[in-house]
Order: C-alpha cells, then structure tokens, then sequence
C-alpha cells in the first residue's frame, strides 16, 4: 500500500476541511486544518485570491499547504456575488439572494472552487472545480454552509443542504480536490 501523505488546508472553514477529507482518505492523502486568519485580497478572480492565501498561509506554516477560493456564480445576476461570495453570504445571506431573484424565470447558476497548493511558498498550482445547476424558490435544508440550502445541481431536486451524499460526489470542491490528487500522486510517484 502506498505510504500516507501529509498536507495541511489553510482556511477558516471546517466544512470546507470534512469535504475535503471525505474524499482525500479514499486516496490517501491526510489533510489537517491550519486555522490560519488567512489575509484576503479583493480580486475578481479566484485564482489569484487563493494563490495569495496559500503564498500567505505558507509564509506562517513553512508546511505543504492548500488554501481554496470559492464562489457562488448566478447566471443573470452576470455572474454575482462569485468571487464575493463570503461576504455577500455575511450581508445578505440566502434569503438576500432569493430575493435578488423575485421574478427571474432563468436560475442558472454554477459553483466553481480553486485549489492553490505549495510546498515552497514560491511554486504554486491550481487546481479547478466547477458544478453547474440553478438556484431554488425557497431555502431548504440544513446540511453544508454557505449557498448549500438554495443551490440545487443539475439533474437533481434537492439542494445540497438537503443531500450532502450528493454534495460530496459532485462538488465543485470535490472535482478541485479530485485534480489535485491525481496531480498530487502522479509527482510524488504512487498510485
Ligand atoms: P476560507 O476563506 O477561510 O477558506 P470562507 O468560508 O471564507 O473560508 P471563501 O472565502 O472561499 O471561504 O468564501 C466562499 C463563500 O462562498 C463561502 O463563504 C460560502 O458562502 C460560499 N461557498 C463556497 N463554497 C460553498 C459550498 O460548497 N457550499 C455553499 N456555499 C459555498
């Protein structure tokens, strides 16, 4: 059996770190929370945000470390709050959104997650996870954070607040994390 690997995820959120171990275990990869106050930019592109995170979460940890960039990205609001998302879900919240959206038939939206990771604080990749799916009528379930009780993916009824089994399967985080650990494994030599 190929040796467990370590890394740490620099973020404040411990739903983001359960997601993530989900499924990095079923690849062996051990992932621990560095519960960093991880300084953000403002920049309307998440990559460049979580490249800063992980440069910075580096620079307080000398540890391989990921830090993540995610967004909630809504069709006919051109693509709000996406790389706002954590603080238009601290001022408005679901609710707020839904009521953005009184009236709009057309409810397509995507949720997309970047992965920066770094074992130098100088070399630093990218990782990509986008779900596509639309936003709900009304808010629904208790599972998850964030957008989970008004975001229901394509080809599903339920929001992810109502399913977490789904969530896990087919997340925007979970398809980042996915791509990291084919990368990740691929350079380290296992299988
Ligand atoms: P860190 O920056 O400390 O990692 P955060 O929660 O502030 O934690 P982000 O800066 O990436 O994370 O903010 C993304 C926001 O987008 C987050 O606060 C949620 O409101 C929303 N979001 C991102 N991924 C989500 C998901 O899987 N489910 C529901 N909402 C999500």
């Amino acid at each position: 059996m190929a040796s467990k690997k370590e890394i740490w995820f620099a973020t404040s959120n411990a739903h983001k770190v359960m997601e993530a171990q989900a499924y990095l275990k079923t690849v062996n990869i051990v992932i621990h929370q560095a519960k960093i106050d991880v300084k953000e930019i403002q920049s309307p592109f998440l990559e460049e945000i979580a490249t800063f995170k992980a440069k910075y979460a580096f620079e307080r940890t000398k540890k391989p470390i990921i830090a993540e960039d995610a967004g909630l990205f809504i069709e006919a609001l051109n693509g709000f709050p996406g790389p706002y998302s954590s603080y238009v879900y601290k001022t408005l919240g679901c609710e707020g959104i839904l009521k953005l959206l009184t009236g709009i038939e057309e409810r397509k939206a995507f949720f997309k997650a970047v992965i920066a990771y770094t074992e130098d604080g100088d070399d630093v990749k990218i990782f990509v996870g986008k779900v596509d799916g639309k936003i709900s009528r009304k808010i629904r379930g208790t599972m998850g954070f964030g957008f989970d009780p008004i975001f229901i993916p394509h080809g599903f009824s339920k929001t992810f607040a109502q399913d977490s089994v789904t969530k896990d399967a087919i997340s925007h985080r979970r398809r980042a994390f996915e791509a990291f650990a084919t990368w990740f494994h691929d350079q380290m030599g296992h299988v």
